[in-house]
């Protein structure tokens, strides 16, 4: 059996990181509901941030979505970040709000358009530059609605051009992390539609372009866990964008719609050594709250990740081995069974209480009075959403 110790180590240590996004209004196709005391600049958002920050003792970093977050003063927000206990995560460009983004952007089949969103990634870099983040994060709305509609072919040269030239602006420190996403908003081809494609462009650039696995972004009964797998054996698991899907990119609750799967997820993970720092792999969410207050949801997905991640930091690693080489296929599906049915929350609690936090998040935010006061304080000015 694992050591009891070991695991309490390992999960003290993990970092799960928020998006801005999760903190500003955000709604469907069809309707955004307005919620109170929703903050109105990226420093509240960080503020809002370092209240999950301080009640799960895991969250210490927040990624921003540029423009969403811009501001005239990136040190400025990174002290503003720092003096919260906070530091600035992945930097997320944003090439699909603007009129000429309307037939891609990197793979738009005008130069000029593809020009001006090169000049964003590379404007992305020098904010990383300057906030200290390590990685940029790459997501791309390029695609075609109707076959015939562009070259698929070329734009897959397109694609590669414009990687290769932000790839050759990071610095040392600075990874790419490229996500993928089978369809939406284009419905007929996607030029980033699946990990391979994301794979192969990242080996054609270099160690330090690895694939972004966003939890939401499979076909129904996608196998996540087999991807995870393969990626981390070839060093190519950047990080994930965590969040539950129903149906397609619901941006919901991770954890809410498979904790099964999450659990699955999160035994490759555990397997590969890849919880801990050194492994690089950035454990990010990317959510939207639209019913529900976006702190106590923010706060619920970092413990759900939690409890999935106990649940695998608590397979019987040398059980499950034996049973393996013996063939044993009941025998080793019941290794794992064991640890996925394991009750975690008191562990978890004990591991909080050990690091002088409440052992039980969610009431401790409730109890803090945290969001009473904002929605007292943040009644004038404009609330942060999608496009601000
Ligand atoms: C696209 O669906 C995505 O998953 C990308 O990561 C974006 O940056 C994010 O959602 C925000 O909408
Ligand atoms: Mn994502």
């Amino acid at each position: 059996m694992p050591d009891r110790n070991t695991v309490k180590a390992a999960l003290t240590e993990q970092r799960i990181e928020t998006p801005s996004w999760a903190y500003g209004n955000s709604g469907t196709r069809f309707k955004t509901f307005a919620q109170e005391g929703i903050p109105r600049d990226p420093f509240e958002k960080l503020d809002d941030a370092a209240q999950v920050h301080r009640f799960t003792g895991a969250a210490p970093s927040v990624a921003l979505h540029i423009p969403w977050d811009r501001v005239d003063d990136y040190s400025a927000l990174g002290e503003h970040a720092r003096s919260l206990g906070l530091r600035l995560g992945a930097i997320n460009p944003n090439t699909f709000q603007e009129e000429e983004y309307r037939l891609g952007s990197i793979c738009n089949p005008d130069p000029a358009v593809r020009a001006k969103a090169l000049a964003h990634l590379l404007e992305c870099v020098d904010i990383m530059d300057t906030t200290g983040s390590d990685a940029l994060s790459l997501w791309f709305a390029d695609g075609l609605n109707y076959p015939g509609q562009d070259c698929i072919a070329e734009r897959q040269q397109r694609l590669s051009e414009a990687l290769r030239a932000t790839y050759g602006r990071l610095g040392e420190h600075q990874r790419m992390l490229l996500e993928y996403k089978f369809f939406e908003p284009a419905f007929y081809a996607t030029d980033v539609p699946d990990w391979g494609t994301s794979y192969a462009h990242c080996a054609d650039l270099g160690e330090r372009a690895q694939v972004l696995v966003d939890t939401g972004h499979h076909a129904p009964g996608t196998n996540i866990e087999f991807i995870v797998a393969f990626l981390l054996g070839r060093g190519r698991l950047g990080g994930f964008h965590f969040n539950s899907r129903f149906y397609a990119d619901d941006d919901l609750m991770v954890g809410a719609a498979d904790p099964f799967q999450l659990f699955r997820i999160m035994h490759e993970i555990v397997r590969a050594g890849a919880l801990q720092d050194s492994a690089n792999v950035a454990f990010m969410l990317d959510q939207c709250h639209n019913l529900e207050p976006k702190i106590p949801a923010l706060i619920r997905s970092v413990l759900n990740v939690q409890e999935a991640t106990a649940k695998a930091l608590l397979v019987d690693g040398d059980a499950l081995a034996r049973a393996q080489r013996d063939g044993d296929v009941l025998g080793s599906n019941a290794v794992l069974m064991d640890a996925y049915n394991t009750d975690v929350r008191p562990l978890l609690a004990e591991v909080r209480e050990d690091a002088g936090i409440a052992p039980d998040p969610i009431a401790a935010y409730h109890r803090s009075g945290y969001a009473e006061k904002i929605i007292a304080s943040r009644k004038d000015g404009t609330p942060a959403g999608w496009g601000a």
